[in-house]
């Protein structure tokens, strides 16, 4: 298991800087990178990393993606005057040049590339560059929105060159659009490109007709380019995160990256004066946890854009502490998508229908276009809640007080969501787990009178058994742990699943947690009533259910076996969402006989449960399953699941079902929504 995170920086790369008056490309500062730094300091992620001194890409390297005269362009602009570096800059559309721009150019291409060896390599899991200028704006022969070398895209063919990278994924996450890097991939099927970006209807910057999401990649590339149009301003978590669930993660999944690469702009952030979205620091945390899932952890986070200090640093920030395996904060925000959002999720899915096996069966009806006054203010839309802080305003001052503003909801925002995060990821495992790996923490013979009046109280004729008392008591002492927040998980091995788990939920609601998600996977013998909404029951299992599907009693029945692209849609397309609709305080992950997930399947769905909850699991595993202990305890510990490889198509039946059930609790669930 290769581990461990890279950090790529050097502060030379501040030096290139804008010398005279020009509005647009004044927020392009060096302190944008500084910032980042300090801050990383200041939360002491910077000694947690591997620090990757950076290096000057080469020539050849540059060219892999550039012109042999644009780079004599660029590299004419070290011995220019300052008028002639003007004259330069106005050849290009947001552009300023600098006599140290060649040089720290060469610097962010070095940089990147030095990341990508760090991570191919396997010196390192994964990383992040810190660079400046950025990339995903420049094209072979132009630059272009403050970007010179397209780092990136170099990336990636420099990945493809050097590694023989079969299939590389690269996420832009940044709020523009990255035409650079559609252009020079567009036509190539082994380099998937995902961007989102504002769009407003191609009013903003800038203003192509082929950032809309019906530009899906042309030739042998069609289908490998993936734009989500963002109609509005003020998107927030939850329309991020239902991109990433019905959009990106479907089909990154199916296309199976070697690589994945991030055009990490965090002008997607809150604060943001281009962007003017509402999307907080957590966010990225969560995106980046996502991704973490692919291509083995193989995960490259190349800065792009971002132009509000505090809210870029801090974002960095999350994007580092979750590359390096800390617990994720919950995401904050009211989760329901927009209408706004919802109609780009369809339009792109329509467009893209043809060519993933994964959107195959979805009920894509030709593309909708609502006029912009007819999606106007839906329900809920109206309230992008938690700030007042999106406003379009032009006028400087209200920029600045704005920026202020979002200062100050950071500064209270960071200290919540950092203060009700465990420290650490540390699982503890119960008894006798002797195949588990020494990280694991043991909790043995614990003897509480406390505890065993609790499960006396609970079942007094069922215990009976010095064994099964024994195991509910352990699990007790287990689920108090991570209650009190001593651990991130916990893993119990049952002679009685089923009660064990039925306990659990009854202490956590002694201990006064509001809401439980519990999953169960294969045969578990449970009657628990959940209307009231403190325990959210998803059942995975082979035994059709005797009980109509309620809001909290959910059951996914498979037909038959399941293949793994049933499961992926269903835990994308389904658990997930309604997981993340229902922000629970805890998961309790219940394992009874004759699952069918799978070792692979649990241990994914265990890993991204990790999302929820603040991170906090407990698993409760039926003792006949004892071998899927270190299949549980691995990804609890942060280790990535092994490779799944490409799915074939899954049984129409099955994705019917899943898909009725979507269909059926969207009201309910608003996560589940995928469409207007
Ligand atoms: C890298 C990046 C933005 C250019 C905006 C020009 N560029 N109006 O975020
Ligand atoms: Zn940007």
């Amino acid at each position: 298991m290769v581990s461990g995170t890279a950090l790529v920086y050097d502060d030379e790369m501040t030096r290139h800087k804008l010398l005279w008056e020009d509005p647009i490309c004044a927020i392009e500062i060096p302190e944008r990178l500084s910032s980042c730094y300090e801050n990383l300091k200041r939360y002491n992620l910077v000694e947690r990393c591997l620090f990757v001194p950076v290096r000057e890409g080469t020539e050849d390297e540059i060219m892999l993606v550039h012109s042999p005269d644009y780079l004599e362009v660029v590299k004419n602009t070290q011995k220019m005057t300052e008028e002639e570096l003007r004259k330069t800059s106005t050849n290009y559309d947001a552009v300023f040049f600098h006599l140290t721009t060649y040089r720290c150019a060469k610097l962010a291409v070095g940089a990147t590339l030095e990341l990508v060896d760090a991570v191919m390599s396997g010196t390192t899991r994964n990383g992040m560059a810190l660079v400046r200028p950025p990339g995903h704006h420049s094209q072979r022969n132009a630059a272009n929105g403050f970007c010179v070398f397209n780092n990136v895209a170099i990336a990636a063919k420099y990945a493809q060159r050097k590694y023989g990278v079969q299939r590389i994924l690269i996420v832009d996450w940044d709020v523009h659009h990255g035409q650079g890097i559609q252009y020079i991939f567009e036509e190539d099927p082994s380099v998937l490109y995902f961007s989102w970006h504002r769009f407003e209807h191609q009013q903003y910057w800038p203003s192509l007709r082929e950032s809309d999401y019906d530009a899906v990649g042309q030739g042998k590339g069609a289908g490998s380019n993936i734009n989500v149009p963002w109609n509005k301003v003020g998107m927030k978590n939850s329309d991020y995160l239902a991109v990433f669930l019905h959009v990106l993660l479907p089909m990154a999944f199916e296309f199976d990256p070697e690589l994945v690469v991030v055009s990490a702009g965090y002008d997607s952030g809150i604060g943001d004066p281009e962007g003017q979205m509402s999307a907080t620091p957590e966010c990225f945390a969560h995106l980046t946890h996502f991704l973490m899932h692919l291509a083995k952890g193989k995960l490259c986070v190349v800065l792009e854009g971002g132009y509000h200090l505090r809210s870029l640093s801090e974002s960095v920030c999350m994007t580092i502490k979750t590359l390096l395996g800390d617990p994720l904060p919950s995401l904050s925000g009211e989760m329901v998508p927009c209408l706004s959002a919802l109609e780009s999720m369809h339009n792109v899915r329509a467009a893209h229908k043809l060519y993933w096996k994964c959107l195959l069966y979805e009920d894509l009806t030709p593309l909708k276009d609502l006029s912009t006054k007819s999606c106007q203010l839906g329900q809920g839309e109206a309230v992008q809640t938690g700030t007042t802080l999106v406003n379009q305003q032009e006028s400087g001052k209200t920029n600045r007080d704005e920026a202020a503003k979002t200062d100050e909801f950071l500064e209270q925002h960071m200290k919540e969501i950092l203060s009700l995060e465990p420290p650490v990821r540390t699982v503890v495992a119960e008894g006798n787990g002797d195949s588990l790996p020494p990280s694991v923490q043991n909790e043995k013979n614990v003897d509480t009178e406390e505890l065993k009046a609790v499960v006396r109280g609970f079942a007094a004729d069922l215990v009976k058994e010095e064994n099964v008392l024994n195991a509910l008591v352990n699990m007790l002492a287990i689920l108090e742990k991570i209650v009190k927040k001593k651990v991130t998980s916990g893993l119990v091995v049952s002679p009685e699943a089923s009660l064990s788990s039925a306990l659990a939920l009854k202490h956590c609601h002694d201990l006064r947690l509001q809401k439980i998600l519990c999953i169960f996977a294969g045969d578990m013998d449970m009657k628990i009533d959940s209307d009231d909404g403190k325990v959210l029951l998803i059942n995975i299992g082979n035994k059709p259910s005797e009980q109509p599907n309620t809001k909290y009693n959910i059951s996914l029945n498979w037909k038959e076996d399941a293949e793994r692209s049933t499961f992926f849609s269903a835990l994308l397309g389904f658990v997930l969402p309604v997981a993340y609709s229902y922000q629970p305080d805890l998961t309790v992950i219940a394992v009874g006989s004759n699952q069918t997930l799978g070792t692979t399947g649990i241990a994914l769905l265990v890993s991204l449960l990790q999302g929820l909850a603040q991170c906090r699991i407990l698993a409760v595993i039926q003792d006949t399953e004892a071998q899927l202990l270190e299949d549980i305890a691995k990804p609890m510990m942060g280790d990535m699941t092994p490779c799944f490889g490409t799915c074939s198509p899954a049984l129409q039946k099955n994705i019917q079902m899943v898909k009725e059930l979507r269909e059926q609790l969207q009201q309910e669930w608003k996560m589940l929504r995928c469409s207007v």
